[in-house]
Formats: structure tokens, C-alpha cells, sequence
């Protein structure tokens, strides 16, 4: 494992890279997954230590990366917006690029770090072969217009300066400004390649109707329903990690 930072405009984005314990070498190239974790997440959750060592089981590559305002990242997670996320994903995926032996690179993310992959995806279609969206978050821009966010009502036209939650959460309005203007079927369109989709049946989090309707607008994709679990596939990892395993091997 190297562990490094990498820079985004002077943010430094705390990552993770695990090389496959017998790379898929072809001609001393193997293909890299980034794997991004979801609002409040990191890269040690247990979720998204079980999809990198999914990825590292067939023999591609690991980049776990933290976003800004998350895990050991710059930023304060008050200050975090998508637009802060889909830059530091813009940049995660321009590092990738740099690295000698990566030869094919895939997006995977985990809620809010799944409706980056959807976004990303449809910005860098050409650099990206496959994506990955877990239990996606596709709601937060439909919340975030509808004015309702973390559980809390507000006025759409009028967002507040602050959403703060009885657990202590607080997160700056332009979080929510800049999410009203994403529209998440643009960039489902522009994706051509393979689409896997992994969500829990239970997820109380993320209704799973959002994935449903992805799984049919993408030009090719497949939704793999864990029926007894929730939104961090906590009781049945390994369905979850099985079918990312099943899908990389099909990519080959
Ligand atoms: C919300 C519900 C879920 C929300 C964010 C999330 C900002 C993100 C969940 C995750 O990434 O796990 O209302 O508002």
C-alpha cells in the first residue's frame, strides 16, 4: 500500500493506492479503480475497504481517495460542496492518468461519492471505461430543489446560510446552491460504457427507485439488488463485493 496526497489546486486529497497481489499485467500495464466514499465517509469505512479489496481480488489496482472536507483531506466538511467534489475527482482522474501501468481507469463511489461517479462519469466518458455508482445519491439535487436535505425542510428560493442537524452536523448553503443546479440525467446520457449498480433493498437512505431509473436510462447498465440490506451494505458485504468482482472480470 502507498499511501500519498494528491493535489488539487493546492488541496491536498489524502489517498490510498493497493496494487492487486498478482496484477492482471499486460505489458506491464494493469487497470485501476478509483474508489470514492460518500458524505461524512472515508476511505477506512468498512464498505469501502470491502469494494477496494474486491477490485485488488481480479487483479486490478486501488486508488481510495477522500474528498475535500472528509477523512484526512484539506477542507472543513462544512465547506464541502458537489462542485468542490467533481473537481477533486477531475484531478484524481488526471493524476490516474499520469501513473506508467495503469492501462484501463474505472470510477466507483459509494452515495454522495456515487452520484460523483454518475457526474464524472458523463464528463470523462473518454478516459473512463467503466463506473461503478453504490446505493448513488441521486436525490440530494432533487432534495437540495424540492428544499429538503438531511431531514430538514427549507425554502428552495431562500437557502439558508447554514442546514445544521440535532446530531451536530452543519453544512454551508452554498452546498445546497450548488446542488440545485445538477441535473444528473445529463450526464447519465453522456456514459456509454458498462454501468454497475449496487444497492441495498433496505437502504434507508437512498430510495431505490433512483437506481432503477439509472439502470434504465444508461446505455448499458446493470442494477444488482442486495434485497435484505441497507445503505452501507452492512449485513451482506460480500453480495456487494461479488458482484463488482464479476463485473471487472467481465470488462476484460
Ligand atoms: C441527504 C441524504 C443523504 C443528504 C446527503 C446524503 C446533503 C448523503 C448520503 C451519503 O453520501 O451517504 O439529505 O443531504
Amino acid at each position: 500500500m502507498k499511501e500519498f496526497y494528491i493535489e488539487n489546486d493546492g488541496v491536498r486529497l489524502h489517498a490510498k493506492l493497493d496494487m492487486p497481489e498478482t496484477a492482471q499485467m499486460n505489458a506491464g500495464k494493469c487497470p485501476l479503480v478509483i474508489v470514492i466514499h460518500g458524505f461524512t465517509g472515508h476511505m477506512e469505512e468498512e464498505h469501502i475497504v470491502a469494494a477496494a479489496g474486491a477490485v485488488n481480488a481480479v487483479g486490478f489496482a486501488a486508488l481510495r481517495v477522500e474528498m475535500y472536507g472528509h477523512g484526512g483531506s484539506d477542507g472543513r466538511f462544512e465547506d464541502h460542496t458537489l462542485y468542490k467534489w467533481v473537481t477533486n475527482a477531475l484531478a484524481v482522474i488526471d493524476y490516474a492518468k499520469t501513473l506508467d501501468f495503469v492501462s484501463d481507469l474505472h470510477l466507483c463511489g459509494h452515495s454522495q461519492g456515487g452520484l460523483l461517479t454518475m457526474l464524472v462519469g458523463g464528463m470523462r466518458a473518454d478516459d473512463l471505461k467503466a463506473l461503478i455508482p453504490l446505493s448513488p445519491a441521486w436525490m440530494i439535487p432533487e432534495g437540495a430543489r424540492e428544499g429538503n436535505l438531511l431531514g430538514k425542510s427549507f425554502d428552495p428560493a431562500h437557502v439558508p446560510a447554514f442546514l445544521e442537524t440535532e446530531d451536530g452536523l452543519r453544512l454551508n448553503g452554498n452546498y445546497v446552491l450548488l446542488a440545485q443546479t445538477i441535473h444528473v440525467e445529463d450526464e447519465i446520457r453522456r456514459f456509454r460504457g458498462p454501468v454497475l449498480i449496487v444497492q441495498g433493498g433496505k437502504d434507508e437512505v437512498v430510495p431505490l427507485e433512483y437506481a432503477q431509473k439509472a439502470e434504465k436510462l444508461y446505455a448499458n447498465a446493470k442494477l444488482v439488488v442486495v434485497p435484505e440490506d441497507t445503505h452501507c451494505f452492512n449485513h451482506y458485504p460480500e453480495i456487494m463485493t461479488a458482484a463488482i468482482k464479476e463485473f471487472l472480470r467481465s470488462l476484460k
